[in-house]
Parts: C-alpha cells; sequence; structure tokens
C-alpha cells in the first residue's frame, strides 16, 4: 500500500507513523505531506528517513491511503482532489463528520458500514470516539435514553502549541500562549470554540457525533474542560437507561468482553483508569462504575484514553485496516 500522512510533522501525524509501524500495516511507500515551509524536511519512518513532500506532490503519487490530520481547512480543500484521483482518504479533522454523505466511523463499533464505495471517510473527535467506545456495548444491552459527560481533556489535544504553554508555565519562562489563560495549576472550561448557543464546539462534538454514530434518539449534554494534563482525556458520564433492570456485575462483564476496552473497576486496591497509565496504550480503560443513587437504571462511570492514540492515530489505522481487510 501507498500511504500518505498529511500532517506528518505534526502531533497526531507523528503517533501516526508510530502507530503504522507498530501495527505492522503493509506500507509500501510512504509519503509524508506537510506544509510548504517543511519540505526539505525528512520523517523517519521503520528506520528509514523520508523526504516531505506538498500537498499537490502527494495527490500526483495516487496513494492508495491518505489519512489526514492536518486541520479541517487543509482536509475541506484537498481530501476531494485525493479522492477524485482514487485514493481513499481518512480524515482526523472535523471537516466532514457532521456532512451526511460521509461515515463517521470507531471500527469496534460500526466498522461494518464500510464500504469500498467510500472515498472519504471521518474520524471522530477524541472524546467522541472514547465515549461510544463504552456506550455502544451498553446500549445495546440496556437502551441508552440520556448521557451527561463532563471530560478533562489533556493538552496534547490542542496540539504542540499548547505544550510549550505547558512546559513554559511549569519552568517559570515566557512563551506563546495557545490558550487564553494560564494551564498550569488551572482548569479551563473551554475547548475549541463557542457557539450560538453557549456550548463549545468541543460539547457539541460530543452531542452530534456521539448521535451520529450510536443513535439519534440518544439524548447527550456535556462540559468540556481543560486540565493541565498531558497523558489522555478523562471522563465522568452519567448514563440514564432505558431499560431499568440494570446490573453493575452485568455491565462490568460486558464492558470487560469488549474488544478495545480494559476494565479497571477495584475500589479495594485502588483500581481504576487514569491518564498518567493510559498514556502511549491504544485501549480505552472504564472503572469507576457504579449506581446512580439518585434515580433508577442510571450508572455513573469514568473513561479515560490516550486521546492521541485511540483517539485519534490509532482508530484512523484501524479504519485502514478494516477496509484492506474487506
Ligand atoms: P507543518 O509542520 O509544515 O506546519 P499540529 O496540529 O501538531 O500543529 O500539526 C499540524 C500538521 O499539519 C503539521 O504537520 C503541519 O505541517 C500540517 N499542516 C498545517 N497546515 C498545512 C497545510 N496548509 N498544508 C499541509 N500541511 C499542513
Ligand atoms: C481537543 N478534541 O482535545 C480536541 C482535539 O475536532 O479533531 C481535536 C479536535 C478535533 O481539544
Amino acid at each position: 500500500m501507498k500511504v500518505a500522512v498529511v500532517g506528518a510533522t505534526g502531533m497526531v501525524g507523528n503517533v501516526m507513523l508510530r502507530v503504522l509501524e507498530e501495527r505492522n500495516f503493509p506500507v509500501t511507500e510512504l509519503i509524508p505531506v506537510a506544509s510548504e515551509k517543511s519540505v526539505g524536511k525528512t520523517v523517519s519512518f521503520k528506520n528509514k528517513e523520508y523526504p516531505v513532500v506538498t500537498l499537490q506532490t502527494a495527490v500526483d503519487c495516487k496513494p492508495d491511503y491518505a489519512i489526514f490530520s492536518a486541520g479541517g481547512a487543509t482536509s475541506l480543500e484537498w481530501a476531494p482532489k485525493f479522492a477524485e484521483n482514487g485514493t481513499v482518504v481518512i480524515d482526523n479533522s472535523s471537516a466532514w463528520r457532521m456532512d451526511p454523505e460521509k461515515k463517521l466511523i470507531v471500527p469496534e463499533v460500526n466498522g461494518d458500514l464500510l464500504s469500498d464505495q467510500d472515498k472519504i471517510i471521518a474520524n471522530p473527535n477524541c472524546s467522541t470516539i472514547q465515549l461510544v467506545m463504552v456506550l455502544a456495548p451498553l446500549h445495546k444491552r440496556y437502551g441508552i435514553k440520556r448521557v451527561v459527560v463532563s471530560t478533562y481533556q489533556s493538552v496534547t489535544g490542542t496540539g504542540v502549541k499548547a505544550m510549550r504553554q505547558l512546559e513554559n508555565e511549569r519552568n517559570e519562562e515566557q512563551g506563546e500562549m495557545a490558550y487564553p489563560y494560564q494551564i498550569d495549576k488551572n482548569c479551563i472550561p473551554h475547548c475549541d470554540v463557542f457557539e450560538e448557543n453557549g456550548y463549545t464546539k468541543e460539547e457539541m462534538k460530543l452531542t452530534r457525533e456521539t448521535r451520529k454514530i450510536l443513535d439519534p434518539a440518544i439524548s447527550v449534554t456535556a462540559t468540556a474542560v481543560r486540565v493541565p494534563v498531558v497523558g489522555g482525556h478523562s471522563e465522568a458520564v452519567n448514563i440514564e437507561f432505558e431499560d431499568k433492570d440494570i446490573s453493575i456485575t452485568e455491565i462490568r462483564k460486558i464492558l470487560s468482553e469488549t474488544p478495545g476496552i480494559t476494565l479497571k473497576d477495584n475500589t479495594d486496591t485502588l483500581t481504576y483508569p487514569m491518564p498518567a497509565y493510559a498514556q502511549d496504550k491504544d485501549d480505552v480503560f472504564v472503572g469507576r462504575i457504579r449506581l446512580d443513587e439518585s434515580q433508577p437504571g442510571t450508572v455513573n462511570l469514568w473513561i479515560v484514553a490516550d486521546n492521541l492514540r485511540k483517539g485519534a492515530a490509532t482508530n484512523a489505522v484501524q479504519i485502514a485496516e478494516t477496509l484492506l481487510r474487506k
């Protein structure tokens, strides 16, 4: 397979290269793509250096797959050019996710929807991916009515500039700001831009994408918060089921048997998911599963995943693997 990685010099792009290596994706030719200013640089893949090329050069190479993580504007303009040339595009930006013609895929949840007719496939937002991984098997068993989710999001979700801001603040050095306020020793209730309804775009991604992937009948409401953490996103989730006859033991069993999920749920041994341990791992971790004692048929739980792995690169590569298998 000829594979172009668009945004190969970026934070997600770099993890994308590592995941392609680790999973032994059958890459016969790697085409790393970045902005004009990076042409001349190289990226390393399987102990070899590859020169960074422009988007147009990559389109002309007619790759089999192009995995995009270079922002929405680049995807909107360039994904169709690759697709017209016969390349299958897997796009990690928000550009195509809510397009009714495009599929929004988490392979373990709805990978069976993929077909060889799909030319541009959308990778969901990181906080949505880890949420639907846990919701999907529970929806199948009990039917979900409503979800209330609060996120605690890693600065890696914002990119290199945010990592530098956190480091500068910890070293008491001046530098460029990725956020409107200090992030170290702080929580900022503001991820992505504000929409007209007073919610942030990140909060609305959680609502809209979850409904598109799982079921438009599910109600979802979200609060997304940036925290001074680097290993992954955490989510406190309250789930109300249609079926009120739920069992915590059965929920634990269902989740422990779901591929891609690791159950970490034992208060006796202080076992619960945390970003420091989820970092660099591909699984979604779930724990603190307990009945919501304030109303019937409702649970609270805690989900953690590395947003650069399952939340971005790993999910995108799994989409390519699913297509290959088909
Ligand atoms: P570059 O390094 O040349 O700017 P991050 O989100 O970590 O900042 O990474 C964004 C990625 O997207 C980088 O690889 C960046 O390349 C790439 N990128 C940004 N804008 C463009 C563009 N207009 N064309 C191609 N690649 C782009
Ligand atoms: C964050 N979820 O952590 C974002 C990063 O829509 O793909 C990815 C933005 C997106 O803020």
